[in-house]
């Protein structure tokens, strides 16, 4: 057994290692995960190799969240000056508490709600009668505390099962206050397949009762609102501090340091910049559709891609002025970045590496560990659609199922009055002719190398047998993986909260993440490591009167 486990990667091909994953399952259960797991030709395929966004098998421990997860904890959560109140028991409340890491700046108002937990705390009695009053009563109860602009109501899942009307009771709520924008969330933990449905069902709500509430028209040039970016271990910060140096100006962030005001006047931004694609591009193409705000798709992920995504935001405004300053931070920034790289890629280079991470990270922080020269061999998402394995091309050819058909698509209108195109046809004509590429992702599996391993919903059982067949010389998941990952020797970093770092975004967050990881995977404590079951593989027990 000792030395199976030992078997480096050039002994294992693909191929292999694929046939070793799916070996234990019955049947059924390894043909449906087959088709989860791709070894990377680089094909630009139109339609889609991988399957994703179905349901996990039964009895599979995943690594995967609830769609509750998703909505209140990842879209709402980090938005700091509107009250979330979860309907439901109060343990989906106390576990969604400040466990992800999105920070906040609570600003000049001091309106800032992130540090409460608010829960209706569903007892067994409001189970079988019905939570409707009690929910009411809680509205009232945080609204009388506090005069909050804005409370949002999140379903759990015993709530979508007795059917309490949520949305009535805030629409009655909010008539009741006239000063207070009160609205709920059908996110009940069981809706869709992951924390995915959850984003979906979270940004329609955003995008029908906060966007565009206000018109007025904040001060600033070259605005721009960053979609799907959560400020987790301060990156927001960090690509705020550049945004400021170069003089662009962020409207609104979907939705990392959030505040209900920028949400409501995010439509009079002129560009919007997609981060994270899984999370919200369709709220990007709503936004295109109702008010003429053309989208690109950027990441601050990663020194390089930092510098590529400012340059992206200069070349649509095409102002001298802008693309200038641009080129000036990018100037300032890199040396300190490159000094940093001298340094400790020599000690990183040809480690390799596994992400396991989301819906958009495995393929962000490819970049960071490009620039540290080492050698991603397996990588996937928990939840990422196909479009997020194998670009934007194949959305037209993604077979629809019940599950995703359940998650509503909001139909979208231009505004009457205030749809505005950005640029003229001739702008834009002249953009295309540039090479400008608006609305184009391509997708992890374009950046990975040819024959990776491609998984999608990768499993606990999975990652220990990928580990074990593979040795990487780390791993990245999240807070589920970590302690087993680590007793296998190997070193493990979070890449949803970042254990306790970060901000790893932009240049210095690139910076930190390099000392990071060259403190990971230069230190040899995991491998020192043994479970007790190692030394000796033989249990044996003995009765107390013995
Ligand atoms: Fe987008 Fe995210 Fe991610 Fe995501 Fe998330 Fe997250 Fe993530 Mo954890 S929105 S898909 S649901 S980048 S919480 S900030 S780290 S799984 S890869």
């Amino acid at each position: 057994m000792a030395t199976a486990t030992k078997k480096k990667l050039v002994q294992w091909g693909p191929a292999e290692v694929k046939a070793a994953l799916l070996e234990k399952y019955p049947p059924k259960v390894g043909r449906k995960r087959a088709k989860q797991i791709m070894i990377n030709e680089a094909l630009q395929n139109d339609t889609p190799e991988l399957t994703a966004n179905v349901r996990t098998i039964p009895g599979i421990i995943t690594m995967r969240g609830c769609t509750y997860a998703g909505c209140k904890g990842v879209i709402m959560g980090p938005t700091r000056d509107i009250v979330n109140l979860v309907h439901g028991p109060i343990g989906c409340s106390f576990y969604a508490w400040l466990t992800r890491r999105n920070q906040t700046d609570p600003g000049p108002d001091g309106e800032n709600y992130m540090n409460y937990c608010f829960s209706t705390d569903m007892q067994e009695q409001d189970i079988i009668f019905g939570g409707e009053k009690k929910l009411a009563q809680a509205i009232q109860e945080a609204y009388d505390l506090f005069h909050p602009k804005s409370i949002a109501v999140f379903a759990t899942c015993p709530v979508g099962l007795i059917g309490d009307d949520i949305h009535t009771v805030s629409k009655n709520m909010k008539e009741k206050f006239g000063d207070c924008n009160v609205y709920a969330f059908s996110c009940e933990g069981y809706k869709g397949v992951s924390q995915s449905a959850g984003h979906h069902i979270a940004n329609n709500q955003v995008f029908r009762h906060l966007v565009g509430q206000n018109d007025e028209v904040k001060p600033g040039k070259y605005k721009i609102n960053l979609l799907g970016e959560y400020n987790i271990g301060g990156d927001g910060f960090e690509i705020d501090r550049i945004f400021k140096k170069c003089g662009i100006t962020c409207i609104s962030t979907f939705s990392g340091n959030s505040t209900y005001d920028q949400f409501a006047s995010s439509h009079t931004a002129d560009l919007n910049a997609v981060m994270c694609h899984r999370s919200i591009n369709y709220v990007a193409d709503m936004m295109e559709t109702k008010y003429g705000i053309p989208w690109v798709k950027v990441n601050f992920i990663g020194a390089k891609a930092t510098a590529k995504s400012l340059r992206k935001i200069a070349e649509y405004f095409g102002e001298k002025e802008l693309i200038d300053t641009v080129e000036k931070v990018i100037a300032e920034e890199m040396p300190e970045v490159e000094a940093a790289l001298a340094e400790i890629t020599p000690r990183t280079e040809n480690k390799t590496v596994m992400m396991f991470v989301g819906g958009s990270r495995a393929h962000h922080y490819k970049e960071l560990f490009d620039e540290l020269k080492m050698k991603t061999i397996s990588a996937g998402y928990e939840f990422g659609h196909e479009d997020d394995y194998e670009g934007r091309q194949v959305l037209p050819n993604i077979k629809l199922d019940a599950d995703s058909r359940n998650i509503e698509e909001l139909e979208v209108e231009a505004d009457e009055t205030r749809f505005k195109p950005r640029k003229s046809d001739k702008e834009m004509k002249a953009l295309d002719k540039a090479g400008y590429k608006f609305k184009q992702y391509d997708g992890l599996a374009a950046d990975m190398d040819k024959g990776t391993l491609i998984i999608d919903d990768l499993n606990q059982y999975e990652a220990e047998k990928l580990v074990e067949l593979m040795k990487p010389d780390l791993f990245c998941a999240g807070i589920k993986e970590k302690y087993s990952i680590q007793k296998l020797g190997v070193p493990m970093k979070q890449l949803h909260s970042y254990d306790s770092g970060g901000p790893y975004a932009g240049f210095q967050g690139a910076i930190n993440f390099y000392k990071e990881i060259d403190r990971l995977v230069n230190s040899k404590v995991w491998g020192f490591m043994k479970a007790p079951w190692q030394k000796n593989p033989q249990l044996s027990g003995s009765f107390n009167w013995e």
